[in-house]
């Protein structure tokens, strides 16, 4: 057994009397009330899940693992003459809790490089696409596809001990977490760039060789540590984290679950949002030709999109109530790289005229950008320009998060997830008007 796996071990032997104490002496506790407009309301801020990897603020934003995400920055180890820490320690972070050493960082990026190799079928269910195809669909089958490779189901079949679920799903998510980048980068290959295959480096780490499979020249390595470390967990009820745990809680293993978290992620008021606002201001970019726009135009594109009946991609959030701090780093990347780059400049002014108008407007509880609003332009900056890629980045990032989650899920015990549905009759007897 690694010494990481040892160390999950323990935790999850001292946690499991937690939950079980909590069950039995606690267990009718009311924790909360749910109203019709909850219920109704796509039941936004009903408490009833629960996870340990992240929690979410309205006003502060996420820490994982208690940590902000400044703390999170500046106390992982971090690869010689990087500012970026190793996404391997975020990992770390995420399963156990702690922050690892640097030794504790080397052995997963060790184990991790030695389950990147991907089965040949792989790269033929990814050729057989059409090069039209969304790459969020491709990813999708190709994740998919390698569920063959289950070695939790597989153990399933033979008939598996419940307090021993965690073990073999530790060593599915290993697996698909290291094979994940090497599947987007192919993708990404096949779609947009002259390179042919892929080619891998087994010395570099997580994002260093995501940058090298990409064909991407430094800082990608750094650009890629830092959107796969923010990108990670945004607590458990978000549309791709709630689904990979929602699969899985059927025992389905995590090539579907992760596959069915990808599908989520794949919607514009979800992960799909960084690929809308790049598509939104290039819309408006390619009516400007060169020019950045006055102040003015910018604010009747902003409300032409609101009267249009849509939304304005990358701003809003369903829980934050401030803006989102993973905008902030990365709004200080760019002010730091590159400043008084033009598409930067668009964004930068969306910042200071979108949410006044949203307040106008009076519909949106939440007027701050969010993530999306910021992640296209630092990877439109490096190279990657091919805007439908980037909920693929997304989905990486998110990967570690949610695969964290499902191996905690089956560590505890969690059930099958089954919350009740009632009708519209029942609800207006509820109420009073029947
Ligand atoms: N532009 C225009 N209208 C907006 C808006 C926005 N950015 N954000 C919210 N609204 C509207 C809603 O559509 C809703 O309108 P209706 O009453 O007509 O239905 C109203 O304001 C109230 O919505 P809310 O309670 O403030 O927000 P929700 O919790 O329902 O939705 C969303 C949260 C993120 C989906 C929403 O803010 C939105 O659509 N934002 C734009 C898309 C986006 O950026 N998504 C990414 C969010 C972050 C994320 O998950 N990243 O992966």
């Amino acid at each position: 057994m690694s010494k990481l796996k040892d160390k999950l071990n323990n935790k999850i032997e001292a946690h499991r009397p937690r939950i079980k104490k909590l069950l039995s002496d606690h267990g009718e506790t009311v924790v909360t009330d749910v109203t019709v407009q909850q219920i109704i309301g796509g039941m936004r801020g009903i408490k009833s899940l629960v996870t340990d990897i992240s929690y979410l603020d309205p006003y502060e934003g996420i820490r994982y693992r208690g940590f902000t995400l400044e703390e999170v920055f500046n106390q992982l180890p971090k690869p010689p003459n990087a500012k970026m820490p190793y996404v391997e320690g975020l990992f770390y972070l995420l399963l156990t809790g702690d922050i690892p050493t640097q030794d504790e960082v080397n052995e997963l990026i060790y184990d991790c490089v030695n389950r990147r190799q991907l089965p040949k079928y792989v790269y033929e269910v990814i050729d057989a696409f059409p090069n039209n195809s969304h790459p969020m669909v491709i990813l999708s089958a190709a994740v998919m596809s390698m569920q063959r490779e289950s070695i939790f189901n597989l153990k399933y079949q033979r008939g598996l001990n419940k307090l021993d679920y965690w073990e073999s799903t530790y060593e599915d998510a290993l697996n698909l977490i290291s094979k994940m980048p090497v599947i987007s980068a192919y993708i990404y290959n096949k779609l947009y760039s002259k390179r042919t295959g892929i080619y891998q480096d087994p010395t570099l780490d997580f994002g260093g060789n995501f940058a090298y499979m990409m064909g991407m020249d430094s800082p990608y390595d750094e650009v890629s540590r830092m959107y796969f470390i923010l990108h990670a967990d945004h607590e458990g009820g978000n549309v791709s984290a709630h689904t990979g745990h929602l699969i899985a809680s059927s025992l389905s293993d995590v090539y579907y679950a992760t596959s069915g978290m990808i599908n989520g992620l794949a919607g514009p008021l979800h992960g799909l949002a960084n690929q809308e606002v790049l598509r939104w201001i290039q819309d408006l970019r390619s009516k400007m030709g060169d020019k950045v726009p006055s102040e003015e135009i910018m604010k009747k594109f902003v409300w032409d999109t609101l009267e249009g009946g849509q939304v304005v991609p990358g701003f809003g959030h369903a829980v934050l109530r401030k803006t989102d701090p993973r905008y902030q780093i990365q709004r200080e990347f760019c002010l730091e790289n590159f400043p008084d780059d033009d598409l930067f400049k668009y964004v930068d002014m969306l910042y200071r005229i979108v949410p006044p108008i949203l307040q106008e407007q009076g519909k949106a509880k939440n007027p701050w950008p969010n993530v999306d609003a910021q992640s296209g332009v630092v990877q439109w900056y490096y190279g990657v320009t091919q805007y439908d890629f980037y909920t693929v980045l997304f989905s990486i990032g998110r990967a570690l998060g949610v695969l964290s989650n499902i191996i905690w899920d089956r560590a505890l015990g969690f059930p099958l997830e089954r919350p009740k549905s009632i009708t519209t009759d029942m609800l207006e007897q509820i109420v009073g008007i029947k």
